[in-house]
């Protein structure tokens, strides 16, 4: 199996929803598209609840108008890793079966079907490589509306059962498009691009009907092929799909913006929104603070998580304000916080009420402790309840200002001041003496199934 450490200590990837279904934003025809706020379902969901959607001919004159001004993939890029990202993945191809780079597979193509004429994948490589984020992609293997054997979004759903009933392709034509289209694609990724990793997209034992065993095997088996390092992630559908489950592959996805309160012994993500839609959507105005944000991305971490936070830029390839500012916020705490996140592990304590703890193992064999304070409470004592080791020292990641503490056989606690760092989320260092049991050491074989909440 590829080696995961750099996913593990990365912790914050920046994820990206862009293509044909950007041009509009969850308007068609002047009408707010039905059923759920993903603008890049519009295809299928406009006319919801009648079925149908945009008839294909309607929905590919946006090809002719996708030649975005500011497509700018070192601005892009640049402005994740300021940000703070360790790494970078997007929608190589969505459901609507667009692909973004001139696969010779398909023509239904950034280059060979729109005014564009570039290789938007292949441009934002040059970009994270001068960076040094490491690069992976969204690809939908279940579903493609393009392929006439593709899978159709598997409605009526149980949550839903006013969804207009969808005629599934036969098992003879998706495996058409399986081994014509998407196994090759797939290929074409790694062999182009160096994939890192892949962010394969099902969430329902609905697609198991087509995700068979002897298809996963096949796509994994592509992918174990051309590159020992190149990561697959659960939501291939070995949860539900697999007799050998989650075990074949390299990291657990949760379901869409889903953040578990336990921790997994093994490496795993949350992709979340800035809003409610993936991609861009002209009437989605739910920002997300700052603080809930780093909040997503403390919690993960401290339960041994990533946090990948999707951007889906206008179609013309600019970034709307809300979003700029936020990823500029988060980089601006990651610039003074980054240690207290990045190669840090989780650990075998209880997790507090006032916030996080997370741990770095220090060279000399101590431990140095991050505490995550969500609620700043002057003259607080903030218990790390079940820590026998004794403290060193403890002070202010920020402000380096020493703290008062306590540090016997019975009590571990440390005092906060008046001086609040950062009202949204701030650090306390607390060095310690000797080993910390990290969460992993106490887990091993635990059953970390993902789960999903998001259902067609
Ligand atoms: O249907 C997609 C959706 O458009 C989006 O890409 C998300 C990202 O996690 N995945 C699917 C729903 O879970």
């Amino acid at each position: 199996m590829p080696d995961t450490k750099w996913f593990c200590d990365a912790r914050f990837g920046i994820f990206m929803h862009w293509g044909l279904y950007s041009i509009p934003a969850g308007v068609w025809q002047g009408k707010k598209m039905g059923r759920n706020w993903y603008s890049e379902w519009i295809r299928m969901q406009h006319k919801w609840p009648e079925p149908g959607g945009i008839p294909r001919e309607e929905y590919d004159t946006l090809l002719e108008q996708f030649n975005p001004d500011n497509f700018q993939p070192d601005v892009w890029v640049k402005q994740f890793k300021d940000a703070g990202a360790k790494y970078f993945l997007i929608t190589a191809k969505h459901h609507d079966g667009f692909a973004l780079w001139p696969s010779k597979v398909s023509s239904y193509n950034v280059y060979d079907a729109t005014p564009l004429k570039r290789d938007v994948l292949g441009e934002l490589k040059d970009a994270c490589d001068k960076y040094g984020l490491e690069y992976g992609f969204y690809y939908s293997h279940w579903l493609d509306w393009e392929h006439p054997g593709g899978a159709l979004p598997p409605w009526p759903s149980r949550e839903n059962p006013k969804d207009p009933p969808m005629v599934q392709p036969s098992q003879e034509s998706f495996d058409q498009y399986w081994y014509e289209k998407c196994v090759p694609q797939v290929k074409e990724l790694i062999d182009n691009y160096d994939a890192k990793f892949f962010w394969f997209d099902s969430w329902d034992d609905k697609s198991s009907h087509f995700l068979t065993e002897e298809r996963l095997d096949a796509l994994i088996n592509t992918v174990r092929n051309a590159s020992d390092k190149c990561l697959i992630n659960s939501r291939i559908g070995t949860t539900w799909s697999h007799p050998k489950g989650d075990s074949i592959v390299d990291y657990l996805s949760m379901g869409d913006n889903e953040f578990p309160d336990q921790k997994f012994a093994r490496p795993w993500e949350t992709s979340g929104t800035f809003n409610e839609s993936w991609a861009c959507h002209k009437l989605d105005y739910s920002w997300k603070s700052t603080q809930t944000l780093l909040k997503c991305l403390v919690d993960n971490t401290s339960r041994g998580g990533n946090f990948q936070l999707n951007v889906g830029p206008n179609a013309d390839g600019t970034f709307g304000i809300a979003m700029i500012r936020r990823l500029k916020e988060i980089g601006a705490w990651l610039d003074v916080n980054g240690e207290a996140i990045y190669g840090t592990e989780p650990v075998a304590l209880e997790e507090p009420e006032w916030g996080r703890i997370v741990k770095s193992e220090l060279d000399d064999g101590n431990t140095r402790l991050y505490c995550h304070v969500y609620d700043w409470q002057s003259g607080c004592d903030l218990e790390i309840a079940g820590l026998t080791n004794e403290i060193q020292q403890v002070f202010v990641l920020e402000s380096g200002e020493a703290l008062e503490y306590i540090s016997n056989d019975s009590k571990a606690s440390v005092t906060l001041t008046s001086h609040c760092p950062d009202e949204r989320i701030s650090v306390i260092i607390c060095d310690v003496v000797g080993h910390v049991a990290s969460f992993a050491d106490e887990q091993i074989g635990i059953d970390s199934k993902p789960h999903s909440n998001f259902a067609f």
